[in-house]
């Protein structure tokens, strides 16, 4: 088989040597989930709150032929600059080919983390099932990728410019664990509850670690989704949450949007038509889904 051209950074390499707790981040959140200039603010914050807590970063993205698993502020300021791809799985063999450089979805980034052997993952959202996808079959790889990959994932669940429900449905389908992550609610990111209730909550990370390790005992395949809302008062205003998303999907719809680009259009629309308050929303999310991840990187550390 020929070699991968896979190379940790020399942090990274020194902590999946020695056992320590490491959290993958993806790089999509930075090109296409945040507008310039706070992308690469918060690129930067995100990886200072895991050492914080004494995890190492390991962002993930693909450079010049490369999958890199940690990057450089140089490298992060690569992938915050405004003309990086955004990379999903099926992208990467071609990309590798040519020698070229993209930010990497959680499909990718999950891909990538597993192969470098590292085993937790903190985003904002996932993608999911889009409204309409009886039609355009639009579902994003993020999903079957997490049914193929055993990466612990802690997310705020998916956003409502998606369809929830059939984003649950195929999750189940797929062999993927949903974890409530000390909620039986489904978030729908901004929002703390979606409506949707989970079978099983779990109190803390170290019961987090011990679904980690009877995954692996079974020898599924499959990922966890650790399912992480804000609390109430940190939620975006409901109101303003639904006048906000009927008009940037109707937009969509008119600009006749379809695939990759759908997903990177709504999120920005939807920040400017809540003049920043869902970007504030937004980074307080993935502030908190780092926290938990570190939470959890470290008991599956504690007990392997
Ligand atoms: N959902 C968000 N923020 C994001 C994304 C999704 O709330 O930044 C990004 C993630 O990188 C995710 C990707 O993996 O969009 C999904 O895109 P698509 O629907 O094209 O698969
Ligand atoms: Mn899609």
């Amino acid at each position: 088989m020929p070699a991968l051209p896979l190379s940790p950074s020399p942090e990274v390499a020194a902590a999946l040597a020695d056992g320590r707790p490491i959290v993958a981040l993806e790089s999509t959140i930075i090109s296409h989930g945040l507008p310039r200039p706070d992308n690469l603010t918060a690129a930067r914050e995100f990886e200072q709150i895991l050492r914080d807590a004494d995890v190492v970063p390991a962002t993930i993205a693909v450079l010049d032929g490369e999958l890199k698993a940690g990057l450089t502020d140089d490298e992060l300021q690569r992938i915050a600059a405004e003309d990086i791809p955004k990379l999903s799985v099926r992208d990467l063999p071609v990309v590798l080919a040519r020698g070229g450089s993209g930010a990497t979805t959680v499909a990718a980034t999950s891909w990538i983390a597993d192969r470098a052997g590292i085993r937790v993952f903190a985003t904002g959202g996932l993608g999911g099932v889009h409204r309409g996808a009886g039609e355009t079959f639009d579902e994003s790889a993020d999903l079957t990728v997490l049914g193929q990959v055993p990466i612990t994932v802690v997310s705020a669940g998916v956003k409502s410019i998606l369809d929830i429900g059939a984003t649950l449905e195929r999750l189940e389908t797929l062999g993927v664990v949903v974890l409530g992550f000390g909620t039986d609610q489904f978030p729908s990111f901004w929002l703390t509850s979606s409506g949707h209730t989970l079978d099983w909550p779990v109190v803390d990370a170290f019961a987090v670690a011990a679904v980690m390790r009877s995954r692996d005992a079974l020898q599924l395949p499959s990922g966890i989704v650790v399912a992480n809302p804000l609390p109430l008062e940190r939620q975006l205003d409901p109101a303003v949450h639904d006048a906000v998303l009927g008009q940037a999907l109707a937009e969509a719809e008119q600009q006749g949007l379809s695939g990759k680009d759908v997903t990177p259009f709504l999120l920005q629309r939807i920040v400017e038509l809540t003049d920043g308050e869902s970007l504030r929303v937004n980074l307080d999310i993935a502030r908190n889904n780092i926290a938990v991840a570190a939470r959890i990187a470290r008991a599956a550390v504690e007990h392997p």
